[in-house]
């Protein structure tokens, strides 16, 4: 999968994309991930990239040209699925991240900063999906678009271990959602607490009772 990055601050990517899991990812080329600073889009002397909103109130908004330019410029041979990190969007879940997965071999995500960006770039089309991974408000849409990376990045095959995936499938056909159960690993008692002892039994189907009654 190839996703292309929008914004402002590029290196903020840098320590989730560089570590583990997604590391690897990259490294073995089922991620394609490239960067692109908004700031060298900016207009004139200063390459703005914000103005004072109309209407007037706190806080600047994101420049229609500047942005339009850059996914233009992004965009111009094919088309990618353009998807706008905003508060305002539609709520990323686990079987969102799944069917996005499967469906778009090559994303564009645009991170927002200040208020936000002018609603000229979504109502002009430019924009096929906002999405919000909560409703908080963030300083920006770098950290959205990382676990959206995140998310995606675990239904790309060869990403996980053939184990972890299939549990991750299983998971999400029966449930409609991740659910987890709890984990323990060695020693067999801390601090007082000892491990559930069927867990130790090796009843395999005991052991799948317990979890599915205990997940969260
Ligand atoms: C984006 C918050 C997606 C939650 C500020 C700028 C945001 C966000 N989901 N906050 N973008």
């Amino acid at each position: 999968m190839r996703i292309d990055i929008l914004t402002l601050f590029p290196a903020m990517f840098q320590g989730p994309l560089t570590e583990s899991i997604l590391a690897r990812a990259v490294a073995e080329k089922l991620l394609d991930i490239r960067f692109h600073d908004l700031r060298d889009f900016g207009l004139g002397k200063y390459h703005e990239v914000d103005d004072r909103p109309y209407g007037g109130g706190a806080g600047m908004v994101m420049k229609p040209d500047v942005l339009v330019a850059a996914i233009e410029k992004i965009s111009a041979k094919e088309k990618p699925y353009v998807i706008y990190l905003s508060p305002r969007g539609k709520r990323l879940t686990q079987i969102t991240a799944e069917k996005m997965a499967k469906k778009h071999e090559w994303l564009l995500l645009v991170c927002g900063h200040y208020e936000g960006i002018d609603q000229r770039v979504i109502d002009g089309g430019f924009i096929d999906e906002e999405l919000s991974i909560g409703d908080y408000v963030l300083t920006g849409g770098e950290l959205p678009a990382m676990v959206l990376i995140d998310a995606l990045a675990r239904h790309i095959p060869g990403v996980l271990g053939k184990d972890e995936s299939a549990q991750d499938e299983s998971f999400s056909k029966s449930l409609g959602r991740k659910r987890e159960y709890p984990h323990y690993t060695r020693p067999e008692e801390f601090r007082g607490m000892k491990v559930p002892d069927v867990l130790l039994s090796g009843h395999h189907k005991e052991i799948e009772k317990w979890r599915m009654k205990h997940l969260g």
